[in-house]
């Protein structure tokens, strides 16, 4: 397909009409928490959080900060060859080309992001280091990849893992755009956490979306949008397509519903509200969020079902399903 035909059809396709097939609207669970924790406490988006959840736990419990607990805990992910949707082992863009989105947060206001990075095996450490080192927010492509090679980061080969690769070979057949957001089973990783002391840190790093245009950054590297974190409040972070998320500043969103009173509960289920209206092709779009307040509460909700998320306390671990503004047929 020639580049401009590929521009028509994504066009087309992310903000295509209306919803054509009405879906089921979930009703009843609105406000009730998922969950109440101790702290400290540490949520991750999708099955890939219980092993990056582990890491950070191990990482906190060793003495290390609520930011080290974040950062080494999505490294993980990072580095899980088999993950095709976070790191340099993720699906590549339409031109075959792997390019990294990652952000992270104190919950002192304090944050750093990189977008469109090439050969960068951890661009949640380069985001940290921008938050630590630089006096910007953002550092992109060509840019954030030479303040990777000043700070000593390796450069990997651009090539696509096995995995990927076929991936890539087949979706070449059709070159149909289409945005394969993953239902249930892996995505960008968003994490949230929370020391014994109240203090809080997110982290959030993604391969983005499947043959996306080159150049496109989701919501992941966008502080409000795919993070956000406030000590006084709590945090939040997103999962899912993320055009639909920075439409809503969803993350931010959340955070400021919880200041006005809203459980991470309500603020997550009204976050999605917001997005459904917000969004047309609704039926293609799958997104979700996860939140803890101060006071060690946390929920979580989607627009469809199949999201879940890690979570783990003191004395407790273990995968939480949530639950969706569409209802499973
Ligand atoms: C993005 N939210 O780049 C991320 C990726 C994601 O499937 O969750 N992808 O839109």
């Amino acid at each position: 397909m020639t580049m401009l035909g590929r521009r028509k059809f994504l066009i087309k396709t992310v903000i295509g009409a209306g919803a054509a097939f009405p879906l089921a609207i979930a009703e009843g669970s609105f406000g009730k928490p998922v969950g109440k924790g101790s702290m400290p406490l540490i949520l991750s988006t999708w099955d890939h959080g219980m092993a990056a959840n582990e890491r950070a736990w191990e990482v906190l419990n060793s003495g290390k900060s609520i930011v080290d607990a974040v950062e080494e805990g999505v490294k993980v992910t990072e580095n899980d060859l088999d993950n095709l949707s976070v790191g340099l082992q993720g699906l590549p863009d339409r031109e075959g080309i792997t390019t990294l989105d990652a952000s992270i947060m104190r919950g002192d206001g304090a944050c750093g992001a990189v977008a469109f990075v090439r050969q960068v095996k951890h661009p949640i450490s380069l985001a940290r280091l921008v938050m630590e080192k630089t006096p910007h927010v953002m550092l992109v492509g060509e840019g954030a990849r030479q303040f990777a090679l000043a700070e000593g980061f390796p450069m990997e080969q651009e090539v696509l893992s096995e995995k990927a690769e076929r991936a890539y070979q087949n979706w070449k057949k059709t070159s149909e755009y289409k945005p394969v957001i993953n239902i249930e089973n892996h995505d960008t990783i968003g994490m949230i956490g929370m020391d014994a002391n109240g203090k809080m840190a997110g982290s959030c790093t993604t391969s983005g979306l499947a043959y996306k245009m080159h150049g496109r950054v989701g919501d992941s590297p966008i502080i409000g949008a795919g993070l956000f974190v406030d000590d006084e409040v709590g945090a939040a972070t997103a999962t899912g397509l993320g055009e639909s998320i920075i439409r809503i500043s969803g993350s931010f969103l959340i955070v400021e519903l919880m200041r006005q009173g809203r459980s991470p509960q309500e603020a997550c289920e009204e976050a999605v509200r917001r997005l459904v209206a917000k969004n047309s092709n609704i039926e293609n779009i799958q997104a979700g969020f996860l939140a803890l307040n101060k006071d060690g509460e946390f929920g979580a909700y989607a627009v469809h079902p199949g999201f879940n998320f890690a979570r783990h306390a003191l004395g407790e671990r273990g995968m939480v399903n949530s639950g969706s503004h569409f209802k499973r047929k």
